[in-house]
């Protein structure tokens, strides 16, 4: 090799360049990719898709692309602050770590002390990787107030699979005849299970997918059941009449091993393919074509969405409905079917037996009072083992019921991605004390009275689990920039000072960690020899049919087309047990009057490939793949009718508020619906929402079927 080439070649060993591994982080929890870090003088000076990594194998996004924007970028909080002026208004002053910490330790004993540990709350937003250990600091300090971002994403999810199931089924996507996508854009999501698809629909999968929009995955399906949002329960419903109807379901397992099925059986039979018709959108010929296509199946699996079918104030009902075909057909806990997969570690089931539920609960939910959201939402504590519903969080601050919360400490809490977030940001404002802890000065970091710098991934270590069994424990490739920490080490020094008796957090976070993977026989020590990460040496599959052998997790041990837990709510709360299907609570087929002023079905946050939520709208290379931002889709028709043409200003109006934003018009939009992402700061569409838009079993938010209205708006009047 002649000097010039081998100087071209990095790193080459003499240009100061070295390779380090790490992973993307900045989508959370399931879309991890390796990283191949170029690291010069201690700075990133490139990076590209890990070859070595089992989940991405070489391929990287738009966001991970941009990493070196995100960990140097100028928003980047500097040094722990303390706000001198009032709250919002930004003013802070340096102060040390050790000022902070003492600050935050002395404020909480004082508050738990008067109010009790109860009154003070810890909150992750969507980062993951910090859970068990802010888990453990909860509980530790005495508050049964752990309370995530999860409260609007996935548990709902999980709710109806334990509902129906008693505990989760994951789709088995490796091994099924027919793929039943029932919401979700992987291509743009999650890009591994989009290049899962592709390999299996080459080797034969059937595929059919239900969306209200068009979109790349919708695209590649053989069927596309595009529905009028929240009306999936009326889709589910439809299919089970044609399932029944032509006998075309599992009789052997339905006697065996389901309850409820005759009462579910007449129910279903108001849903004729043409009723399906008239309530969905979908026409009655495809809503046949779809469920033969599912139930002769000899495998088929139902791949769930995290958010988007539960983003209803009817979510729960709706995805019972759908979940119930997999009662119908026997498609559970089968190979090929939705397969129980139990959790290794933070909610990935990554095939490792782990000791997480002991760690991140040291005491008993009942040795503590009741979790915030237990009263309204009284389905979610009997349901969800993890935490409160923290929906409920602004509510109880203003109202002090059923008791006071004074003091919130926030990893990354961000006020935008709550319905009616400009109340919550009004409630943020009357705790005692409040402490946000975040990579970037964000509006709700104004409203802190402290604000704590966290570094990226990066600058820290972590562990991750991938659901092919895989496994890996980073190393920083950089030192954390000017005085950022680690949120565990940030975590640890808290329980350090607050004083806590716990002897896992005085051992620390990586005897935590050999702690929690003792069952798994795998160490730190061992995973530190593996810096891209290992395969799990003896991956654990639960056995086929385990429902043999225990029966189902439920309370009447057999899938539940009516459920018993929400049975006993039927008189007190009007909850069906049965999967009843009503339509959203604000819609044209629940309050005519109320669409007449408000035509249009506002439907918020499809993901975007280049952003995620609000972490990424900073990064010019991000923002400058989606121009003439921010802006709502809307389908040609309408803005025909109404005169919007392509760029113009809109207002989208709600009975609570409006915004105004650039309309795109787009057949991925079908008429009579708005498209609107969340997260801008500039038209931030949560405001739009009511705070009690949700869902009456899970209390998760109507994000996808509130009612609104459009208009043009003249530049004049925007600039
Ligand atoms: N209208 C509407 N609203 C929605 C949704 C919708 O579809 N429509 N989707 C909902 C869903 S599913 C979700 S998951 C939520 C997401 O909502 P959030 O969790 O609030 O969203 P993010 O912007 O990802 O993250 C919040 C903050 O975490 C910070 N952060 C990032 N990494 C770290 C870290 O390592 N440490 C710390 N301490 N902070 C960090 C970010 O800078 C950001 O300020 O939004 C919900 N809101
Ligand atoms: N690039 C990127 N990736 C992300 C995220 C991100 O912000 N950006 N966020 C992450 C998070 S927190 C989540 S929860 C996941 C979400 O992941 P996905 O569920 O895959 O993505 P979404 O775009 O939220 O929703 C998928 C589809 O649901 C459709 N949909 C909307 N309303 C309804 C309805 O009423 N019924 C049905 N059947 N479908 C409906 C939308 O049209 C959309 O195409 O993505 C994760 N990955
Ligand atoms: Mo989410």
């Amino acid at each position: 090799m002649r000097p010039e080439q081998k100087l071209k070649k990095i790193p080459n060993g003499e240009n100061g360049i070295v390779i380090k591994k790490s992973i993307c982080t900045i989508c959370d929890p399931l879309t991890q990719c390796g990283l191949d870090l170029y690291i010069k003088d201690g700075k990133i000076v490139k990076v590209e898709g890990s070859k070595e990594h089992a989940y991405n194998q070489g391929s990287l996004c738009p966001k991970g692309a941009a990493t070196r924007q995100y960990v140097y970028h100028e928003d980047r909080i500097k040094t722990p602050l303390k706000r001198i002026g009032s709250r919002g208004s930004n003013q802070f002053i340096p102060i040390s770590w050790e000022e902070a910490l003492e600050t935050i330790a002395c404020k909480l004993n004082v508050l738990k002390k008067e109010y009790g540990p109860e009154s003070v709350a810890f909150f992750s937003g969507f980062t993951k990787y910090f859970r068990p250990y802010l888990k453990r600091l909860t509980h530790s300090f005495g508050s049964p107030n752990y309370i995530t971002e999860s409260s609007c994403c996935y548990h709902a999810t999980a709710m109806t699979q334990a509902l129906v199931f008693g505990r989760q089924g994951l789709p088995d996507m490796a091994n099924t005849d027919c793929l039943l996508l029932w919401s979700g854009n992987p291509f743009y999501t999650n890009p591994g299970n989009g290049r899962n698809l592709v390999k299996n629909q080459e080797r034969g999968m059937k595929l059919i997918v239900v969306d209200p929009r068009i979109t790349p995955t919708t695209a590649r399906a053989d069927i596309h059941l595009r529905l009028r949002p929240g009306t999936d329960g009326a889709l589910a419903l439809a299919m089970a009449h044609v399932i029944i109807n032509e006998k075309l379901y599992d009789q052997d397992f339905v006697a065996n091993h389901t309850y409820g099925f005759e009462e579910y059986r007449d129910y279903v039979q108001h849903f004729t393919p043409e009723e399906g018709h008239r309530l969905t959108g979908v026409p009655a010929d495809l809503i046949k074509e779809a469920a033969r296509m599912y139930a002769k199946a000899k495998t088929a699996a139902i791949f769930p969405s995290a958010s988007a079918v539960v983003h209803h104030t009817n979510g729960i009902q709706n995805y019972r409905a759908v979940f119930c075909l997999a009662g119908l057909t026997g498609n559970y806990d089968i190979k090929g079917g939705n397969r129980y997969s139990p959790h290794s570690f933070i909610h990935i089931a990554g095939l490792i037996p782990t000791r997480e539920q002991e760690f991140i609960q040291p005491r008993p939910w009942e040795e503590m009072p009741p979790r915030i959201g237990s009263d309204r939402f009284p389905v979610w504590p009997e349901v969800v083992d993890e935490e409160g519903q923290a929906m409920q969080l602004p509510y109880q601050i203003r109202s002090g019921q059923p008791y006071p919360i004074k003091a919130l400490l926030g990893f990354g809490m961000n006020y935008r991605m709550w319905p009616d977030s400009e109340g919550l940001r009004q409630s943020l404002n009357m705790l005692d004390f409040f402490v946000n802890i975040d990579i970037f000065m964000t509006d709700t970091c104004k409203m802190a009275d402290i604000v704590l710098p966290a570094c990226t991934s990066l600058e820290r270590s972590e562990l991750r689990c991938y659901p092919m069994g895989y496994i890996i424990f980073t190393q920083p490739v950089i030192e954390p920039l000017y005085e950022s920490r680690s949120d565990v080490d940030i975590i640890y020094q808290l329980a350090e000072k607050l004083g806590l008796e716990d002897e896992l957090f005085a051992a620390g976070y990586e005897t935590s960690i050999d702690y929690i993977l003792e069952p798994s026989g795998i160490t730190v020590a061992e995973l530190k020899k593996h810096p891209a990460g290992m395969f799990v040496p003896n991956p654990v599959r639960p056995p086929e049919k385990s429902y043999l052998q225990n029966g189902f997790a439920t309370p009447s041990g057999k899938l539940e087309f009516k459920s018993k837990i929400l049975e006993k709510y039927e008189d007190k709360m009007g909850i069906a047990a049965l999967p009843v299907y009503t339509p959203p609570k604000h819609s044209p087929e629940a309050t005519p009057d109320l669409a007449k002023e408000y035509p249009f079905i506002l439907n918020t946050g499809s993901r975007m490939p280049m952003f995620v939520h609000t972490r990424t709208f900073r990064l010019s290379w991000n923002s400058c793949l989606k121009k003439n931002q921010p802006a709502a889709d809307i389908n040609p028709e309408d803005a025909e009718r109404l005169g919007i043409k392509q760029d113009d200003y809109i207002r989208i109006s709600t009975p609570k508020n409006s915004i105004v934003v650039r309309a795109n018009l787009t057949q991925m939009a079908q008429p009579g619906v708005v498209h609107m992402h969340h997260a801008f700061a500039q038209a931030d569409v949560n405001i739009l929402f009511e705070a009690d838009y949700l869902d009456p079993i899970s209390g998760f938010p109507g994000f996808k079927s509130a009612l609104c209205n459009i208009e043009k708006v003249n530049e004049t009047e925007v600039c």
